[in-house]
């Protein structure tokens, strides 16, 4: 097949898993020519698609297995990223319904607005935080596509970095060159502590987390824009949701939000 055959079949097979809610067998089985840098190219498409389709768009960015934990969880050692639509975000203050989601779990994280346009290549950390409004507590959904939760790095990349859902604490904290890397962060599930962790388990900082993703972006011509929420990874492993569970994250200093489920 042609590589733009590939991609627009790959493209609607994840398109269509997501929108019926039915896991599909992982890729590279199936096209073992599917690197890295095809992969992004299907996200990329993927995204185009859901835009069109379900009339949203672009309100930021995710990084994936960025902390040791989630590595290891998932057997992916290398981080990705993906790309937050409008049509993820939820508020905190309703439950949230799992009826449409496959077998969604959550993890725990850092979001950071930004003031500036962040555009690579050669973006440092002081650039990042130089160029950060706020941030805020965020509670993201993943839900792969793939059956068993299992999958390659190229298999999670095109899959948007299994992006679900994600929902930020209300109040956002200006960002007051706090050293994130030592933020601590409290998960709690129905009122019991699951993990502790703080900032520096995301790549010993989480805004060199989003260094390494601004530089990727600039192969594609992408960048951060202002007003845009970049989600830094989670700090801990991803916790499976079930129908009735609270999850809440706090974050020191940057307050806290909670979601419900039905
Ligand atoms: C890949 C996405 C992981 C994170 O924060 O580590 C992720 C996955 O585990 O399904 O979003």
């Amino acid at each position: 097949m042609l590589k733009t055959e590939v991609i627009d079949s790959i493209v609607d097979e994840l398109f269509l898993a997501e929108k019926h809610g039915k896991a599909i067998p992982k890729l590279v089985d199936r096209y073992p020519g599917l690197n890295v840098d095809l992969a992004y190219e299907v996200q990329n498409r993927l995204i185009e698609r859901k835009c069109r389709d379900e009339g949203t768009k672009v309100a930021g960015w995710k990084l994936g297995l960025t902390s040791k934990a989630k590595q290891e969880m998932m057997g992916v050692h290398e981080p990705a990223y993906g790309v937050l639509l409008e049509n993820m975000q939820l508020q905190s203050d309703g439950s949230i319904s799992l009826r449409t989601l496959i077998h969604p779990k959550i993890e725990p994280e850092i979001a950071f607005i930004f003031k500036e346009e962040l555009k690579g290549p050669g973006v440092t950390v002081a650039e990042v935080l130089q160029k950060t409004d706020y941030i805020a507590p965020a509670l993201e959904i993943i839900d792969s596509r793939y059956q068993h939760f299992s999958f390659t790095l190229a298999d999670v990349i095109a899959d948007n970095s299994s992006s679900s859902r994600f929902i930020l604490g209300e109040r956002f904290a200006k960002y007051n060159r706090e050293d994130l890397s030592l933020v601590g962060m409290v998960f709690k599930k129905n009122g019991a502590i699951v993990s502790t962790s703080a900032g520096a388990s995301v790549m010993g900082h989480p805004a060199r987390a989003v260094a390494w993703m601004v530089n990727k972006l600039s192969r594609y011509g992408q960048s951060v824009k202002p007003g845009e929420v970049v989600l830094s990874g989670a700090l801990t492993g991803a916790i499976e949701i079930e129908e009735g569970d609270v999850f809440s994250v706090s974050l020191d200093r940057f307050g806290s939000v909670e979601a419900s489920f039905t």
